[in-house]
């Protein structure tokens, strides 16, 4: 491929099936990574993944010379940027990866090119990509074109999502709003919403920051419901019944890569200002400590009534939500290591029918463990657990996931 029509900077989650899902739609399409591994993976089409149609999609765009992945950067006249923006020291964004992107392709960009940045990112980085890109090509000051585009698919649906969502579109001027909407509407069904680069940004935060702050009040309900002595579920039920609430669903915590880190990025940049959303953040992890506390409740209590002798736990599900494989900052996951630290495994079963493995963690058949256990805790509604016959048996069930009134 001599010069692809995009180049994608960054190959994981969400930047391989924006690639491939582009070689879909004719372009051509070049992916950079700095691993090796990923980049011989993909272009041997030698991928682990449970993404619904993603190999499928890559091998065929391989067999039809779409899509090629490499280490050196090269020219093109679109360039899209879709690598991590993890965190430095406490909760505070790291851009340094989305900077080092923006000083290395600068020597090859050429006038009129798009640079796109569509990784979650502070307020202002895209005006300090096109900084840095300016620092080092001060011949093209004012020739090139900069936009923010958040991607905002959901795992396990990402083509479905990246074809049909609506997607905002922050260009640094008019022009790049322009240019870059001309660039999505060849791919996108959707509706295209024209903006500023810092309003895109925040958007993209705010989004995921309003989820959070929802499901903390979920969650602040489900401990003073507890307290009050009243079924959440039936009272969220009977409360969405107004035309105009809608009320989310507790769980054991928040998890994934979006919703439990990116209001942070809002928190380090306005502590001050983010009083909602940093109470949010709050609320939602000190739930999974609450869940934690109450097993350890459950079992002391059972303890006791049998004189001290050991009692048989199982615990259900590990993923960060339901019917997944991905135990991404997964509060479900924290609260088993918890339980297992504290009464170490020799009673203490962990079920997830979605993983074959993971690492320091022996996994049990969800069924032989059920069958087996005292106390069965539910930590993720995954529709397979509705096949126990849970709400009939005598068993101490820690239900914080809703599987007892959530039917699927
Ligand atoms: N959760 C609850 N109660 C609920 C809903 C969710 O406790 O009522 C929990 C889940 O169990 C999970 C977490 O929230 O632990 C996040 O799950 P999710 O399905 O709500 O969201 P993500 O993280 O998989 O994807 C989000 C999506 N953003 C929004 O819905 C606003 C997605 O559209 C974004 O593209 C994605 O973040 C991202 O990449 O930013």
């Amino acid at each position: 491929m001599n010069r692809p029509d995009c180049i994608i900077y960054g190959l994981g989650y969400i930047g391989l099936p924006t690639a491939v899902y582009l070689a879909s739609k004719d372009f051509n399409v070049y992916g950079v990574d700095i691993s090796l591994d990923i980049v011989e993976g993909i272009n041997n089409c030698n991928i682990e993944t449970k993404e619904e149609g993603l190999k499928d999609m890559l091998s065929l765009a391989l067999k039809k010379k779409r899509i090629k992945a490499g280490l050196e950067y090269k020219k093109s006249s679109t360039h899209i940027i879709v690598v991590p923006t993890p965190f430095k020291n406490k909760n505070e964004p790291d851009i340094s990866i989305v900077e080092n992107v923006a000083r290395k392709m600068g020597n090859f960009l050429r006038v009129g090119d798009l640079v796109i940045l569509e990784s979650t990112s502070p307020v202002g980085t895209t005006e300090r990509v096109r900084e840095i890109i300016y620092e080092n090509r001060l011949d093209l000051k004012d020739k090139l074109f900069f936009a923010y585009c958040p991607e905002r698919v959901l795992p396990g649906r990402i083509f479905e999502e990246l074809r049909l969502n609506d997607r905002v579109i922050g260009g640094i001027d008019e022009e790049s709003s322009n240019k870059a909407k001309l660039f999505y509407s060849s791919f996108v069904d959707g509706n295209l919403h024209l903006t500023n680069a810092r309003t895109a940004e925040m958007c993209k935060l705010v989004e995921n920051a309003s989820r959070d702050v929802q499901i903390a009040f979920a969650n602040e309900l489900s401990i003073i419901c507890q307290k009050a002595k009243i079924d959440v579920w039936d009272l969220i039920y009977l409360a969405n019944k107004h035309p105009r609430v809608q009320i989310l669903s507790p769980g054991c915590g928040v998890g994934g890569h979006c919703i439990a880190v990116d209001p942070y990025f809002i928190y380090s940049q306005y502590p001050l200002e983010s009083k909602i959303i940093g109470q949010a953040r709050e609320i939602n992890n000190y739930k999974s400590f609450w869940c934690f506390e109450k097993i350890q409740d459950q079992i002391n209590s059972l303890k006791q009534n049998k004189e001290n002798q050991d009692v048989n736990v199982a615990i259900f599900g590990l993923t960060f939500k339901p019917d997944i494989d991905d135990v991404r900052e997964s509060p479900a996951l924290e609260i088993a290591k918890k339980v297992l630290q504290t009464y170490g495994s020799k009673n203490i079963k962990v079920c997830e029918p979605n993983l074959s493995k993971i690492d320091n963690i022996d996994l049990s058949d969800f069924r032989t463990s059920f069958n087996q256990c005292e106390i069965a805790v539910f930590l993720v509604n995954h529709s397979i657990f509705h096949s126990l016959n849970i709400e009939k048996s005598k068993k101490n069930i820690l239900d914080f996931c809703g599987i007892l009134k959530n039917k699927k």
